[in-house]
């Protein structure tokens, strides 16, 4: 395994251990997990793997098979970049008053670049998960990533929800994650493509227009200011959604009804899967998008040119996926269709002068684990 090869290599020892915890995609429930919403991800086959040996002291030493050179980190707060995704778990830990010290990390990712498929959060959550092993500190999986979250929000400084951690700590292989992101209460549902004839592509635009974070914060905040103008605790809460809008204007109103909306296709697409009628969700999957793209305006035109050409290709549906401004749209494909919505998107990419996206299938995969 070339994260134990390099392990040896960088620290002439052997690592105690070996983790992976993989990204995601989400299906549908997209800026609801903040509303304290429903969502529907699915973890991916691609991830962080991480060996790892804890050390005596409280040094952090952390090389990465993708970037730059190694790193020693004595101080936590003086971590940079990428590093801060790990040891802001260390710190979320420590904080907590677990005994956890020091260790030595060899890293390797592959989550498509650019993808929006949060390697952040894989990142943080294979820290969390080999933690918890290595000092028996017995946290669930939904405690490994809140404090993966927490790493996040408080120490690297975005304020993401729980979505991303909790697909990466508690994703089931050939399952979606089905989470109320109020109560946290959790429930895999089986999501078997092939079984149907389908194909869920992952089409990566490969762009990450650099508005993303500023314009994730402000929609956090336009949600909040809403529910406080409704006089709910979040947006989950309303009911009435005619007379929610008539109370809110501009911006407000648009996010409500999106994240309203979207609460209840997620709630539909659950049903849907449980009736078997999996060929059947493309229509809210369309929805979706039309309404991250006008009532919640988080794409961009990579994103809509990706949907459009797909659905021109005669894919079943197809949407934006994740934060938006770039990154990831998906789209749910008969299996005899797969190249033609390949050729539809990859010739309106073309017909703009935009560089090919990266087109590729995905099927749940399992969760955060041990591997040796
Ligand atoms: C990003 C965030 F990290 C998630 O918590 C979620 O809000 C998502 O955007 C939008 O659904 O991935």
């Amino acid at each position: 395994m070339r994260v134990v090869e390099a392990f040896r290599e960088s620290y002439g020892a052997e690592p105690l251990g070996v983790w992976h915890a993989p990204g995601r995609v989400n299906l549908i429930g997209e800026h609801t997990d903040y509303n304290d919403g429903f969502v529907l991800p699915f973890a991916v086959p691609w991830g962080v793997t991480a060996a790892i040996a804890p050390r005596e002291d409280d040094v952090i030493r952390l090389r990465s098979l993708q970037a730059g050179s190694p790193l020693t980190i004595e101080t936590l707060d003086r971590a940079e970049g990428w590093a801060r995704y790990v040891v802001g778990v260390f710190w979320v830990l420590r904080e907590a008053g677990h005994p956890v010290r020091g260790a030595d990390l060899v890293i390797d990712g592959d989550v498509p670049q650019g993808a929006g498929l949060s390697s952040s959060a894989a990142l943080e959550v294979v820290v969390g998960t080999a933690l918890n092993e290595l000092h028996d500190l017995g946290l669930s999986k939904m405690e490994i990533a809140l404090a993966a979250q927490k790493a996040e929000n408080d120490f690297v400084g975005v304020p993401c929800g729980i979505m991303d951690q909790a697909a990466s700590a508690l994703g089931e292989q050939g399952k979606a994650l089905f989470m109320d992101c109020r109560s946290l209460g959790t429930r895999n549902v089986p999501f078997d493509l092939a079984q149907h004839g389908l194909q869920l592509l992952i089409i990566n635009t490969g762009v990450h227009h650099d508005l993303a974070d500023g314009q994730y914060a402000r929609r956090r905040q336009d949600c909040e200011n809403a529910a406080k103008h409704l006089g709910v605790d979040a947006l989950r809460d309303v009911t009435d959604l005619t007379g929610a809008l008539a109370k809110l204007s501009g911006d407000e109103r648009k996010r409500t009804q999106h994240v309203v909306t979207e609460n209840h296709r997620v709630e539909a697409l659950i049903g849907m899967l449980r009736a078997g009628a999996v060929r059947e969700i493309g229509g809210l999957l369309n929805a979706s998008h039309l309404s991250l793209r006008d009532q919640y305006e988080v794409s961009c035109a990579e994103l809509d040119v990706a949907v459009e050409s797909a659905l021109r290709g005669r894919a079943r549906g197809a949407r934006m996926t994740g934060g938006g401004f770039g990154g990831s749209a998906i789209a749910l494909v008969d299996d005899d269709r797969v190249e033609a919505v390949r050729e539809s998107v990859t010739r309106a990419y073309a017909e703009r002068g935009w560089a090919a996206p990266e087109i590729y299938p995905a099927t749940p995969a399992a969760g955060a684990r041990r591997l040796v």
